[in-house]
């Protein structure tokens, strides 16, 4: 493999930043990085074909787009995403449009995850970045040290080792770097309940998403495109894909997003992906030690409800780059802060998706489903209710 660095002859290099992850988090901060004229290098233990084809979010909070403009990511973002005033709210009762733009000023914008990190990958090829796909073995040293380093094994299996001021672990839920902080405090819920996902090729049946309460479970009407759908249905954990056929999952989609009501119609299609997820909070802090910061899902998790996840990585980068120009300047104090202030904002996102996911999910007890239906009426009849959930679903300012 051509390396883009300067491997010396036992295989080391030196850069300020080392990345663990080249997901949403570790590009952004790359890029963010390298605008303040900070060198950092992105090491990846997937394939750049698999990190340009991975299916996941697909809404953009308001401030993550404000922040993928200012720092000249915003050009096909502007082009093909699709900016959605608000989303419905449907139970078997009534479907309502909560406007976010009438309630809060500002909308968000369906973009998928997979779009987004084109345009970081290739924000990070034109920036001639280093980008490195395919390591294993990934390990973290002296991080308590100002000297750290990460050794590796690249992809034609040569041992690599780079020295820098800094790591930062943007590694996703199963990654190393986590592992690295001695004596982390962890909180964690495991929903009892999981998402099938699919994804379709066929025009959304609707203007904007439908977030469906229905006895037999949770439904969600997203998309990706003018032609292509993402929907979700609510299933038990440890469900096999093998029970649903597409047939099935349509049927479903049908009965709980409310097909024929009011003259409202689902159209089917071609399923081109399907999946389970499973449904998670957690948090770890701190979201620092030493020379090692953690951010996006390397340090929490939350369920996909709530629409959080990407724009949380983006929050903590957001946060987390300037801190680490300055502290590579000599001025370590928005460093020391860093981790208690992404996890005020952790902690509201966790809240608003645990929120979002008990309102909108069925359990077998009847008393939770009235406690459901009440709330879910109290915020599609309420100003105040339908406020709180537009000011926390389009999200909160990120400075
Ligand atoms: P990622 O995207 O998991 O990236 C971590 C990267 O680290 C790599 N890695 C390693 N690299 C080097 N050495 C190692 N030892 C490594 N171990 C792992 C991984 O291969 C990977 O490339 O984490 P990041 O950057 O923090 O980004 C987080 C988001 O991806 C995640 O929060 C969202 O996708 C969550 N999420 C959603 N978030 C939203 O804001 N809005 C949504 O609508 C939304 N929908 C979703 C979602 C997540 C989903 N799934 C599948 C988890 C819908 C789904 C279905
Ligand atoms: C998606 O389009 O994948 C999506 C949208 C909203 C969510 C979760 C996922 O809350």
């Amino acid at each position: 493999m051509a390396w883009p660095g300067r491997f010396d002859f036992d295989g080391n290099m030196r850069t300020q930043v080392v990345i663990i992850g080249a997901g949403p988090a570790g590009l952004l901060l790359s890029h963010l990085l390298a605008a303040d004229g900070v060198e950092s290098v992105v090491l990846e233990t997937r394939s750049r074909e698999y990190v340009l084809a991975r299916i996941r979010a697909g809404i953009l909070e308001h401030s993550s787009v404000e922040l993928l403009t200012d720092v000249g990511l915003g050009e096909r973002l502007a082009r093909e995403s699709m900016p959605h005033r608000g989303i419905y709210l449907h139970t078997p009762e009534q479907r309502t449009h909560l406007d976010f733009v009438d309630l809060v000023g500002h909308g968000i914008h369906v973009y998928g995850q997979t779009d987004l990190t084109r345009d970081l990958v290739d924000a990070r090829v034109r920036g001639g970045q280093q980008l490195v796909y395919e390591v294993t073995g990934t390990a973290l040293h002296d991080i308590d040290t100002a000297r750290p380093y990460v050794t590796f094994v690249d992809a034609d299996g040569a041992a690599r080792r780079i020295d820098a001021d800094v790591v930062v672990g943007c590694d996703g839920s199963f990654g190393p770097s986590r592992q690295a902080v001695p004596d982390p405090r962890t909180w964690e819920r495991t929903y009892p309940y999981a998402w099938l996902g699919v994804l379709a090729d066929v025009a959304p049946s609707t203007d904007e998403l439908i977030y469906a309460w229905h006895p037999d479970g949770f439904a969600m009407h997203s998309m990706r495109s003018a032609a292509v759908s993402r929907l979700y249905l609510q299933v038990p954990p440890g469900t096999d894909i093998a029970e649903w056929s597409d047939d099935r999952i349509w049927t479903a989609l049908a009965a709980r997003l409310g097909h024929g009501r009011d003259g409202w119609t689902l159209t089917p299609g071609p399923i081109t992906e399907k999946s389970v997820l499973p449904m998670r909070g957690f948090v770890a802090a701190p979201m620092r030690h030493g020379r090692l910061f953690l951010a996006g899902d390397a340090a929490h998790i939350v369920p996909p409800t709530g629409a959080k996840g990407l724009n949380l990585a983006i929050a903590d980068v957001a946060r987390l780059a300037p801190a680490l120009g300055a502290l590579l300047r000599g001025d370590g104090a928005l460093a020391a802060a860093y981790s208690d202030t992404a996890l005020a904002r952790v902690w509201r996102c966790q809240h608003f998706s645990w929120w979002m996911t008990t309102m909108l999910h069925v359990t077998d007890d009847p008393f939770d489903a009235q406690l459901q239906l009440a709330q879910l009426r109290w915020v599609a009849s309420s100003e105040a209710g339908a406020r709180g959930l537009a000011e926390n679903y389009t999200g909160l300012p990120l400075r």
